[in-house]
């Protein structure tokens, strides 16, 4: 197949190297993409951390095949269909208890912002119009929206951008390889890197600061898993100063860590929680934020015939989106895929940590069904060892992500031992060859 490749601006995606080798997919079934030349792919990264229950899964094939001919679209504003709301119904059931309200949204990153607005409107709302600040962390990740990068702290996703929102500050991130390399599961040092929202307080005092948003495990960044004791802490200090707690759980819901969200792994209960990825497993984009009772009820107030919050999306609980969603939690059930990550993670730990001792490794990380493995990078040309890596298992069948020198592992749910051997045999194979 000759195709013209030039119209189409890539995401997130060096765009001249692609062209010359375009890496192109053009099926998938379970655990395995196919490309166009026939290969299969072995898909190390649930597509982009998204596809929990494997590709192509009957339910929800099925479901989004049907809701297209039933009802193709219905306005969110001041109308509903009935999907919708067995959706949230559905959800809610999932979350940790007294995260009850689900508002809808098109993608992580729009859940992020929709999350730092309801913050911040929260405050408002109640009479505390002070309290806007808001404070991210060095090295998150919270999608690429004005909002998103403001908080996020990823620079080169920053830099080029102009300002970014007014009044927001960072913690510092809680990667520490001195103390915490090839930890297995949680690092054990690190818990004071929280200590650092005491100092902002103290900075900016309490009154200025509307909410603290974290990754439980910073995904893009390069996988960094949360010291034990950390997010509990966080959640300490928020409540002493009335500041809301938000986790990013765009990666780490849906069953990632080894429960349906990380709030339930880490027993950490924020205020206000985002997902998307693998609500829909990946089939038809969908993000959401889950809220309080008590932060619902806040905005509750005032005339009824007036919209109470004033924000939402064409595209908010698409009836498409919902149809993939509950096809998706019917799998998920089915399956016991939300709790299976408990069950492999020893398996895939034990592989990952096979790799220590290979050239250039100097750290591995893991926690449930996600895994990051960071590399000394080349001198003078950051994030070129591991990129060298990811096109090498390309050619090899194994689909993985890199990020700097780091990659990254997050495979579908779903995966057998057989295949956590395939991807561990390859990985090891390409590191060995690079050295
Ligand atoms: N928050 C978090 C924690 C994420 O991981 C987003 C927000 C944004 O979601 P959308 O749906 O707007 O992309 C994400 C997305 C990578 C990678 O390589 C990760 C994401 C997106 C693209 C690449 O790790 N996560
Ligand atoms: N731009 C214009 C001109 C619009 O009319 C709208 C929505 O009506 C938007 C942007 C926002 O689009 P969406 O609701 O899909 O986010």
């Amino acid at each position: 197949m000759t195709q013209n490749l030039d119209a189409y601006w890539m995401p997130f995606t060096a765009n001249r190297q692609f062209k010359q080798a375009p890496r192109m997919l053009t099926g998938a079934d379970g655990m395995i993409f196919t490309d166009d030349r026939g290969r299969k792919i072995l898909d190390g990264i649930a597509g982009l951390w998204c596809v929990n229950a494997g590709h192509n899964r009957p339910k929800i094939v099925e479901a989004i095949q049907r809701q297209a001919a039933l009802l193709d679209f219905a306005p969110p504003f001041q109308m509903a269909h009935p999907k919708v709301f067995e959706l949230a119904n559905r959800l809610i059931e999932l979350t940790p208890a007294g995260l009850n309200k689900v508002f809808f949204t098109n993608s992580g990153s729009e859940a992020v912002d929709t999350a730092l607005k309801m913050a911040i409107a929260y405050h408002r709302v109640r009479g505390d119009a002070s309290r806007t600040r808001l404070i991210g962390r060095e090295r998150g990740y919270h999608g690429v929206n004005f909002g998103g990068i403001s908080v996020g702290g990823i620079v080169g996703n920053r830099k080029l951008f102009g300002s970014m929102l007014g009044g927001v500050d960072h913690l510092r991130h809680t990667h520490d390889p001195a103390r915490n390399a090839f930890s297995v599961g949680q690092p054990l040092h690190g818990a004071e890197f929280a200590n650092d929202l005491e100092k902002l307080i103290a900075l900016h005092d309490a009154s200025t600061i509307a909410a603290v948003i974290v990754e439980p495990v910073a995904g893009s960044t390069g996988v960094l898993i949360p010291p034990i004791g950390y997010l509990q802490r966080l959640r300490e200090i928020c409540d002493k100063h009335g500041i809301l707690l938000i986790f990013d759980e765009v990666i780490t819901g849906f069953g990632r860590t080894g429960q349906p969200f990380a709030a339930q792994t880490f027993g950490v209960t924020p205020d206000l929680m985002t997902a998307a990825k693998g609500l829909t497993n990946g089939c038809v984009p969908m993000g959401a934020v889950f809220a309080t009772q008590a932060i619902h009820d806040t905005f509750m107030t005032g005339p009824e015939h007036l919209i109470e919050f004033p924000h939402g999306y064409t595209y908010s609980g698409h009836p498409l989106a919902c149809a993939a969603a509950l096809g998706t939690l019917d799998t998920y059930a089915d399956e016991g895929l939300l709790t299976r990550a408990t069950e492999m993670q020893g398996y895939f730990a034990e592989g990952l940590h096979s790799l220590k001792g290979l050239p250039h490794v100097i750290d591995v990380r893991n926690i449930g069904l996600i895994g990051g493995v960071e590399l000394t990078p080349l001198p003078g040309e950051p994030g070129k060892r591991a990129f060298s890596l990811f096109l090498d298992c390309w050619e090899q069948g194994l689909l993985i992500r890199i990020t700097g020198d780091t990659f990254a592992l997050s495979p579908p749910l779903i995966i057998e031992r057989s295949h956590i051997d395939q991807m561990i045999d390859t990985l090891r194979k390409a590191l060995v060859k690079a050295a």
